[in-house]
């Protein structure tokens, strides 16, 4: 617990973050059971309002934001940089225990019956409910510490920490990804630190910052507060999309097309991401001409994430797709998180947004965003390099059923809450008797809410069989290019790499890797993923040794 070993931060951040998911997906599924008869089902309105918010504070504070930079990202983006840890090893611990003092102080809030604000904390109502808004507040103020030191703590290593050869664009889409997230994380998080901590003043000094009555603004407390919540929603999606860059050209046995144009969007839509909070407060009373600027800088941000999915798709295609679990995932990520954007643009859109704010169709939008795009990629990303950093091997038959599961249950959940929303179920409501008609509808949304926890329990249930059971991982089970699989051991030692690697290639040039000298054969990214050789069957004996010949550790270094 006291290691500085990037890998061992990493997998504690990963221990923590599920252990809040699992809480965080408790609570949903009360607030589903609660929803799925007219009247009071298991809980009163009071009780629903609590418990809806700790679903929401702990699924964003303590789960998204942290999850896949923290976990995944701390224990493979230094291996994949060439690199023995990140640049700052204690400075990464310590961010660990912020995070963790600040989810004590959240959880502590329950002490005293939660809070039923909200997770957007929006005043008046915070400044003035008895609820424990200022234990949640520091919650989230001192959590924002450990999300800025690793966004510091990455920056850094991207640009100080990468091995010899490993120029800008010869580095892992992954590390894009988390590098813009990183700026978001370092420019975006103060504004909510400094928002909670302002709430916190005006509920126990009464500054008079938001109360009107002491010359406040109530929202000026929403700006504030989307100022940071939007471009979070970036610190959530971008990691997401550097797994699935990975994830897409290891299973298509394809170098990943467009490289430069997925890095750059990235970086695009971290900053495009801090000029559109507004598309919030559509209907706030801010002016008409802010919100008609607002809608159109919205629409602009569809623009480089669609380069995304056209360039992962064109990676795909003519490749010979390898359909294992993580590639389940990913291509479930393509279908969700192409409804989530899509519907996005549509609450984006000014007009639209009046007749469907506050409704049921916002909570599946963004449940499509974060749930069917953030949380199946870091799946998809936690099956991939699980045989690395575990040294194991997963169960595919139980993989594969997972994602099935995991698929079919989250759309039951959600794909119909677009419905239940167009017709004017509103959000955060514990019963709507003037709707009664709906109650199918939220009764089918609630069973696919169990098949959807049936298939993540599965794969915690995969993960412990993997730890007890599974077979030892070969060093490159899955054939990649890039340093993690090239260079390392599974498990990789304490310190990466025998010798710092001497990089001469990019990440996906498997042609170079896997066939000696590259001759440019696999240039164009079109269909030559024959020229591969077949990687390694995931739960088959065999193979293994005689694949991980050819790429023995040290035979690639210069
Ligand atoms: C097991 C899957 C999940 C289910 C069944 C579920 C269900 C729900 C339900 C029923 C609500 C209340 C909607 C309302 O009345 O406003 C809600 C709100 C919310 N959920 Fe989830 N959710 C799930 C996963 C997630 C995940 C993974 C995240 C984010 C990482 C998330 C973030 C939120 C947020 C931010 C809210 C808004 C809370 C608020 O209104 O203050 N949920 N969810
Ligand atoms: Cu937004």
């Amino acid at each position: 617990m006291t290691s500085v070993d990037h890998k061992r931060i990493g997998i504690m951040y990963l221990v923590a973050i599920s252990t809040f998911f699992a809480l965080g997906g408790i609570l949903a599924l009360l607030v589903r059971t609660e929803l799925a008869m007219l009247g009071d089902t298991i809980m009163d309105a009071d009780t629903y309002n609590r418990v809806f918010t700790m679903h929401g504070v702990v699924m964003v504070f303590l789960f998204i934001v942290p999850s896949i930079p923290a976990s995944l990202g701390n224990i493979i983006m230094p291996i994949q940089l060439g690199a023995k840890d990140v640049a700052f090893p204690k400075l990464n611990l310590m961010s660990f225990y912020l995070y963790v003092a600040g989810a004590f102080l959240a959880i502590l809030s329950l002490r005293t019956g939660g809070v039923d604000t909200g997770w957007t904390f929006y005043t008046p109502y915070s400044a003035e409910t008895g609820t424990a808004v200022i234990a949640m507040g520091m919650g989230v103020f001192v959590a924002g510490f450990a999300s800025i030191l690793t966004g510091i703590n990455f920056i850094v290593t991207i640009h100080k920490m990468r091995a010899p050869g490993l120029t800008w664009n010869r580095m892992p889409l992954f590390c894009w990804g988390l590098y813009a997230t990183s700026i978001v994380q370092v420019l975006a998080t103060p504004v909510i630190g400094i928002t909670m901590l302002l709430l916190v003043l005006e509920r126990t000094l009464g500054i008079g910052i938001f109360d009107p009555a002491l010359g406040g603004d109530p929202v000026l407390f929403q700006h504030f507060f989307w100022f940071y919540s939007h471009p979070a929603v970036y610190i959530m999606i971008l990691p997401a999309f550097g797994v699935i860059s990975e994830l897409v050209t290891t299973f298509s046995r394809q170098k990943v097309y467009g490289y430069t144009a997925i890095a750059l969007s990235s970086v695009a839509i971290a900053l495009l991401g801090f000029l559109v909070w507004g598309h919030h407060m559509f209907t706030s009373g801010q002016s008409i001409v802010s919100s008609i600027v607002f809608s159109m800088i919205t629409f602009l941000i569809g623009i480089p994430s669609g380069i995304k999915i056209f360039n992962w798709i064109a990676t795909m295609y003519r490749g010979s797709v390898w359909l294992v679990t993580p590639m389940l995932y990913a291509i479930s990520f393509l279908f969700l998180f192409t409804i989530g954007g899509l519907t996005g643009i549509m609450v984006g859109a000014l007009a639209v947004d009046i007749h469907l704010h506050d409704t049921y169709f916002v909570v599946a939008h963004f449940h499509y965003v974060m749930m069917g795009g953030t949380v199946i990629a870091m799946l998809g990303g936690l099956f991939y390099w699980w045989p690395k950093f575990t040294g194991k091997l997963y169960h595919e038959g139980m993989g594969v059923a997972s994602a099935v599961l995991v698929f079919i249950g989250f759309n039951m959940t959600f794909f119909i809450q677009f419905v239940m929303g167009s017709q004017g179920m509103p959000r955060r409501y514990a019963d709507y008797p003037d709707l009664p008609w709906l109650e199918p509808l939220h009764q089918f949304s609630t069973i696919g809410s169990y098949v959807l926890g049936l298939g993540l329990l599965l794969v915690l249930f995969n993960g412990i069989w993997s730890l007890f059971k599974g077979k030892p991982a070969p060093g490159n089970p899955w054939g990649g290019a890039s340093l993690e699989w090239t260079h390392t051991t599974s498990p990789p030692d304490p310190h990466n790499f025998s010798r710092t690697p001497l990089v001469t290639h990019g990440p996906y040039d498997y042609y170079t890797v896997f066939n000696g000298a590259g001759d440019g054969a696999m240039g164009d990214g079109m269909g030559d993923g024959a020229n591969r050789p077949a990687p390694v069957p995931v739960i088959t004996e065999g193979a293994p040794q005689e694949f991980d010949k050819q790429i023995d550790l040290g035979t690639r270094q210069a």
